[in-house]
């Protein structure tokens, strides 16, 4: 009797000990991740994202948490590709053009009228995905997936005819080659982040911007800006990417829920991208702005812009761009 009470709180001891350690190893089991993404939370490629994030988390058992953190607050737009690259953030989104620097395959989708609807976007991602994903592969960086941004067009404050009317105006843009359109077109760049933007209208840093409705809707133009030119030139995309060695690191069942999740962030990505591209002019209008078409003229002097824009591109990206390109022609015969 004597005996028993005196081991049985050394048992309960022991038993405290064992759990602890148990706890230890299933914490140990929980792997987080931060993933910085540039865009504002009720952004459309933000709730998707915090969807992704969701499904790995169920899929998974909750043994990966990813965090997200929206509007460039963890890491601004044109840093969170260094972050992933460095294994400071495992997982984050970016616009593929703001790369385009880097590489001539991370501007393709943003050549003005190159591929400009829904269709024409989607023939060209499954052209040049595979060597997308090589260049991303070659800095260490593994595509998960990708979305496209409704097609872009321009805000102004005054009524457009030409490409004339913009000479010298101060445009906004997000990736180099938005600026290289936006010289093309005889006026001045200057690059913003969309976190930045509202600011940089009200500050009069730029005085129109090159955009979609949706990035409009979200900055709510409508304050500075009373037009909005449905140019329609071209769909930009972003892309999730993860750091590689960060991705070898989990186990398989992770690493498959991950491709899983991305797979069904890609479709239903693409799928709400369409499907809102009208509300957003809609909100565009019923906030008073002036919601047009671009005029023959605009739109006649944006074409070439492209057609110039292409030729240089086939310049710079060499035999794999060619062979990117023939695939895109070929698959929307044109
Ligand atoms: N919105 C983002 C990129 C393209 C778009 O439609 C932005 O304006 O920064």
């Amino acid at each position: 009797m004597k005996l028993h009470s005196l081991l049985s709180p050394l048992l309960r001891q022991s038993l405290a000990a064992l759990s602890a350690i148990a706890l230890a190893f299933s914490a140990s089991a929980e792997t987080k991740w931060d993933m910085p993404t540039p865009y504002p939370v009720s952004n459309f490629h933000t709730e998707n994202i915090q969807q992704f994030a969701a499904d790995v988390d169920a899929a998974t058992g909750g043994r990966l948490k990813i965090t997200v953190h929206a509007n460039g607050a963890l890491y601004k737009a044109n840093e969170i590709k260094r972050a992933v690259q460095g294994g400071q953030a495992q997982i984050g989104e970016i616009i593929i053009s703001g790369a385009s620097n880097e590489d001539p395959l991370f501007a393709l989708d943003t050549i003005p009228f190159l591929a400009s609807s829904y269709p024409q976007a989607r023939a060209l991602w499954q052209a040049s995905r595979a060597k997308i994903e090589e260049r991303f592969a070659r800095q260490g960086l593994k595509v998960l997936f990708s979305v496209p941004w409704p097609p872009q067009g321009i805000y102004s404050k005054v009524a457009l005819n030409s490409s004339a009317d913009l000479k010298g105006v101060k445009i906004r843009s997000y990736s180099p080659t938005v600026a290289r359109m936006i010289e093309l077109m005889g006026a001045q760049p200057v690059t913003v982040q969309a976190a930045e933007l509202t600011q940089a209208l009200t500050t009069g840093v730029v005085s129109a911007n090159i955009t979609s409705a949706s990035t409009g809707y979200d900055s709510k133009s409508w304050e500075q800006l009373g037009y909005y030119f449905d140019v329609q030139a071209w769909l930009p995309k972003n892309v999730v990417i993860v750091n590689q060695k960060q991705f070898d690191s989990l186990d398989k069942a992770t690493r498959d829920a991950l491709l899983k999740a991305g797979a069904a962030a890609e479709l239903r990505g693409w799928k709400t991208s369409e499907e809102k591209t009208l509300w957003y002019v809609e909100q565009l209008k019923k906030n008073n702005m002036k919601v047009l078409p671009a005029s023959a003229d605009l739109h006649k002097d944006l074409v070439a812009v492209g057609d110039r824009m292409t030729k240089e591109w086939l310049e710079q990206a060499g035999a794999d761009g060619q062979q990117v390109y023939d695939a895109y022609r070929k698959a929307i015969k044109k």
